[in-house]
């Protein structure tokens, strides 16, 4: 029996040996106000992406990556984040079978379900997709599809309230006390419907990658879990809930307050997965931007 919904525009990738992807969610690239969370991430974001292209990865942005709830028009958002844009050109190709940008719509940018050819006037021929299918067998969506606040009819009230009010809110330096990434109850409830899509289907997927509740998840296991299992602190009865399987992971988001994180895909034997964080760190006096592996 399949749960999974039907999704509208797919891409298919067969990932061959030596071909490595990275996968980011999540910039909500804004304005450049006290309401563009992405903003103060920027400079970490640009240099993740040079290392990314100097290393022949191939881009996969999972959705929410323009923050279109809070700003009308995505002219705002370009002229704000130019190097940005300029950075994903080098990505991109107008040829699909070349090209090493591939992007998915999310809640916050669904817009461009219906508006790809704005996008295309910066990348000629590039198609924005709903979901990618990597081999047959992963599954990579933004995932409010599995969040009734973001899809169907409610999400139209989130949208709104987001455009009328949060904005405004968010430029007097309030935080959101409802995003899903600071309420782990939310969270917990989305990860695990992806993670009964992924394990409960006729359609052949045995992995889901998903994006939306900004929390990162490797192997079903969140940051805190992998944190957890690997702490030298153990309080008797004290257990984690989820299971490590290989069949849920989340890249979480650009929006961390000091980090972004991501998830690469490598193809050698055959698939690997790599949960990492890009932040500031200082190497011998000198401000640095450094990656580490959240999975050991
Ligand atoms: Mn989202």
């Amino acid at each position: 029996m399949s749960n999974l919904p039907k999704f509208e525009r797919i891409k298919h990738i067969s990932l061959t040996p030596g071909m490595k992807l990275i996968v980011m969610s999540d910039m909500h690239r804004g304005d450049g106000s006290g309401a563009d969370d992405f903003a103060q991430n920027s400079l970490i974001y640009r240099c993740a992406l040079e290392y990314y292209l100097d290393n022949g990865y191939t881009y996969i942005e999972l959705g929410d990556a323009e923050e279109l709830w809070e700003n009308d028009n995505f002219d705002q958002i370009y002229i704000t984040h130019t190097p940005v844009y300029e950075l994903l050109g080098k990505f991109h190709d107008p040829d699909p079978e070349k090209t090493r940008y591939l992007k998915v719509w999310g809640n916050h940018d669904l817009y461009w379900k219906y508006h790809q050819d704005i996008y295309q006037s910066l990348f000629p021929g590039i198609q924005i997709y709903e979901a990618i299918v990597l081999n047959d067998s992963i599954l990579m969506i933004h995932g409010h599809q599995a969040d009734p606040m973001c899809s169907g009819p409610i999400a139209a009230v989130s949208q709104f309230f987001v455009n009328h009010i949060w904005a405004d809110l968010q430029r007097t330096g309030i935080k959101d006390p409802t995003r899903a990434a600071t309420n782990p109850g939310l969270c917990n409830e989305v990860d695990e419907r992806l993670h009964d899509w992924a394990t409960h289907n006729d359609q052949g997927i045995s992995t889901i990658i998903a994006g939306h509740t900004h929390r990162a998840v490797f192997e079903n296991l969140s940051v805190t879990e992998l944190r957890y299992l690997d702490c030298k602190v153990k309080t008797e009865h004290l257990q984690i809930t989820h299971k490590a399987d290989r069949c849920y992971y989340n890249t979480g988001s650009c929006v961390h307050p000091s980090s972004i994180t991501g998830l690469e895909v490598y193809f050698e034997t055959g698939i690997q997965c790599s949960l990492v964080e890009w932040r500031y760190a200082t190497d011998g006096g000198i401000v640095a931007v450094k990656r580490d592996f959240l999975n050991k």
